[in-house]
C-alpha cells in the first residue's frame, strides 16, 4: 500500500469566494432516467469470472415477482442488465394472514457479483466498512412504497428477507432505478474503431467516464465518490475525446484553485457536499496535475483568459514543489508528501517523481508564456537543471535504461522519463524496447492508472503494437471477467487481488481505468 490516511488538522486553507462562486455558476445539469431489471438472477460459480462468481437466469422470472410471497430467509437478485448510478426504489406488500410483525430485510447493492458473494461480515480491511453498499430495513405498515436515500453504483439489487412472521410473506412490485449521470449522450463522439475487442473496450471505458460524470468528475460513483486531481487529469482528457463538457472541468479547475493551503499547495481531493471543503491530504504529482490539467484544458479548448485568471495558483504550486529540487536539479522526496505514481509500494518512485516535474514544468512554461510570466526564465532554467541531471545522474546509457535508488530499474521510471521527452525521439524507443524485452511482463502493478502511463509511454515512443497488445491483455481482460465498467484496481495475475484486503469496498467502476476511450481516440484514429 503507498497510501496511507494523511491527518493535517493544523494546515490552514483558504476559501476563494471568486473561484468557488465561479466553481458554482458550472455545477452540471444532472440528467435523470428511469430504468427497470430485466431479468432476477442467480449466484453462481464460474472460474471464468471475477473471483469465480458470476450469476445465471433464476428459477423465478420477473413476472412471477409481484405474484410470489417471499418469507424468512428468502432472497431475490435483480439484474438492471447494465451499470446504474442512481436511486433506488420498489413497491412491498404482504399476502396471508394480518401484519403481525414488521418487515426486516437486507438490500445489497453491488457493482459485481462477487461482491454479493462477498459476506460483509467478514470485512476487516482498512477503508471503512461504510462503503459497503448494503442496508438493513424494518417497515412497519405494508403496502408501501421504499425509497431508499442514498445513491448507489450498481447493476445488481439483492433482497433478503431476514423475516416477516410465520403468519404472512411479503411482496415486491415495480422496483425501478432513477439513473443519475451529468454525462449528455447526445453530445458523444463515436469514432470509428475497426477492431472488435478495441470498439468494446472503447464502450465500456465511455460507460466508465458517464457513470463518473455527476456533480464533479467523481472518481468512482461507489467509492471515494469525490473529486480527485489525479483523477480529474486523465478524465478531463478521455471527456474531451466523447463528452467535451467543457464547463465540468473548469468547476473542478475552481474547486481546486479556491481551496488551496494558505501557501498555495494544492490539495489531492477535495468534498462537494453539503458544502465544498478540501482534504488534508496530499500528494506530491496530484497537486502538480492541477497544471496539467489547466494546460490539457486550454490545449483542448484554447482559452486565455482561463489560463491567465488559473496562472497565479499553477506559479504558488510550481515554487513549491521546486522548493524540493536541489541545485543540481534534482527531487528531494519527501515521505509527508508521498509520490504517488501507483498504489504498490514495491518499487521506488524518485525518479519517476524527478519525471513526472519535467513533464509538468514543461507544461507550466507553455502556460507561462500565455500568462506573459517576466519570471519565466527562472521555469527554464529550472527544467534545464533537471533534464541535465536526469541524464547525467539517472540515465544509464550502457543499459539504456533509467535508474532510481542507485540501482534499481523499474518500469514506473521508463514510463514517466519517456513522458517528460526527456530524452531524444530515438533514445526513448530504445530506452522503451529495452523495458519491453528486459521489465516485461508488467509485474505487481494492480491499478488501471499506471497502466494508462504504461500504455501512453508506449504510444508516445512509437511502440504502438506493444500499446495496443498492451491494453488489449488488460483492459481486455477486465472484459472477460464481466466488466461493465472499468475498475479501480486489477493486477491480471492475481485478479482478486484488492489494496482494500476485499473487493467488497473495491470500485468496480473508476475514473482512472476510462482512459482507453482517449488513447484510442488520441493514438488510433485519424
Ligand atoms: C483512492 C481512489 C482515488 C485515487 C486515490 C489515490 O482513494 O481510488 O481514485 O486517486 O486513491
Amino acid at each position: 500500500m503507498a497510501f496511507t490516511f494523511q491527518v493535517n488538522t493544523d494546515i490552514k486553507f483558504l476559501h476563494d469566494e471568486k473561484f468557488l462562486s465561479k466553481a458554482e455558476h458550472y455545477r452540471p445539469t444532472i440528467h435523470h432516467s428511469t430504468l427497470k431489471p430485466s431479468r432476477l438472477v442467480e449466484i453462481t460459480h464460474d472460474p471464468s469470472k471475477l473471483n469465480g462468481v458470476w450469476v445465471k437466469d433464476s428459477a423465478m422470472s420477473l413476472d412471477e415477482l409481484p405474484k410470489t410471497g417471499l418469507k424468512r430467509g428468502d432472497r431475490i437478485i435483480l439484474d438492471f442488465g447494465q451499470h446504474v448510478v442512481g436511486r433506488f426504489s420498489v413497491n412491498i406488500n404482504q399476502t396471508g394472514s394480518p401484519m403481525d410483525a414488521p418487515l426486516y430485510i437486507r438490500l445489497k447493492f453491488a457493482e459485481m457479483p462477487a461482491e454479493i458473494e462477498a459476506k460483509s461480515a467478514d470485512y476487516d480491511g482498512w477503508l471503512s466498512r461504510s462503503w459497503i453498499q448494503e442496508e438493513f430495513v424494518h417497515i412497519d405498515e405494508l403496502p408501501a412504497k421504499l425509497e431508499l436515500p442514498r445513491r448507489y453504483s450498481f447493476r445488481y439489487v439483492e433482497i433478503e428477507v431476514i423475516d416477516t412472521s410465520p403468519k404472512w410473506q411479503a411482496v415486491f412490485s415495480n422496483p425501478e432505478a432513477v439513473c443519475e449521470s451529468s454525462a449528455d449522450w447526445s453530445a458523444m463522439k463515436i469514432p470509428e474503431i475497426h477492431d472488435e475487442l478495441l470498439s468494446r473496450i472503447y464502450s465500456v471505458g465511455v460507460k466508465t467516464l458517464a457513470e463518473c460524470m455527476q456533480d464533479v468528475f467523481e472518481d468512482g460513483p461507489k467509492r471515494d465518490r469525490r473529486l480527485w486531481l489525479g483523477d480529474l487529469r486523465l478524465q478531463a482528457l478521455a471527456n474531451y475525446a466523447t463528452f467535451d463538457n467543457v464547463e465540468l472541468v473548469k468547476r473542478c479547475l475552481y474547486l481546486f484553485a479556491g481551496m488551496t493551503t494558505e501557501e498555495g499547495k494544492i490539495s489531492a481531493n477535495v468534498f462537494t457536499r453539503p458544502e465544498n471543503v478540501p482534504d488534508d491530504t496530499f500528494l506530491f504529482e496530484y497537486s502538480l496535475f492541477f497544471i496539467s490539467v489547466l494546460y490539457d484544458l486550454n490545449n483542448a479548448h484554447p482559452d486565455t483568459e482561463i489560463v491567465r485568471e488559473l496562472y497565479p495558483v499553477c506559479k504558488r504550486q510550481m515554487d513549491i514543489t521546486l522548493k524540493m529540487v536541489d541545485s543540481d536539479g534534482k527531487l528531494i522526496t519527501d515521505e509527508d508528501y508521498p509520490v504517488f505514481v501507483d498504489w504498490s509500494n514495491g518499487f521506488n518512485k524518485d525518479t519517476a517523481g524527478q519525471a513526472e516535474t519535467i513533464y509538468v514544468l514543461r507544461q507550466f512554461i507553455a502556460l507561462a508564456e500565455i500568462a506573459g510570466d517576466d519570471d519565466i526564465q527562472r521555469y527554464r532554467d529550472a527544467m534545464e537543471r533537471m533534464i541535465r541531471y536526469s541524464r547525467e545522474k539517472l540515465y544509464d546509457p550502457s543499459r539504456k535504461l533509467f535508474l532510481t535508488n542507485g540501482n534499481e530499474y523499474n518500469i514506473a521510471s521508463q514510463v514517466w522519463m519517456v513522458l517528460a521527452h526527456v530524452m531524444s525521439d530515438d533514445e526513448n524507443r530504445e530506452i522503451l524496447r529495452t523495458m519491453v524485452s528486459e521489465l516485461f511482463p508488467v509485474k505487481d502493478i494492480a491499478t488501471p492508472y499506471m497502466y494508462h502511463c504504461i500504455a501512453e509511454a508506449l504510444f508516445e515512443g512509437g511502440l504502438r503494437d506493444e500499446a495496443v497488445k498492451l491494453m488489449k491483455d488488460y483492459w481486455g481482460k477486465m472484459i472477460e471477467l464481466g466488466a461493465d465498467t472499468f475498475w479501480e484496481a486489477f493486477d491480471p495475475d492475481r485478479p482478486e487481488y484488492s489494496p482494500y484486503g476485499s473487493p467488497i469496498v473495491n470500485s468496480y467502476c473508476h475514473a482512472w481505468s476510462c482512459t482507453p476511450v482517449y488513447l484510442i481516440a488520441r493514438y488510433l484514429t485519424d
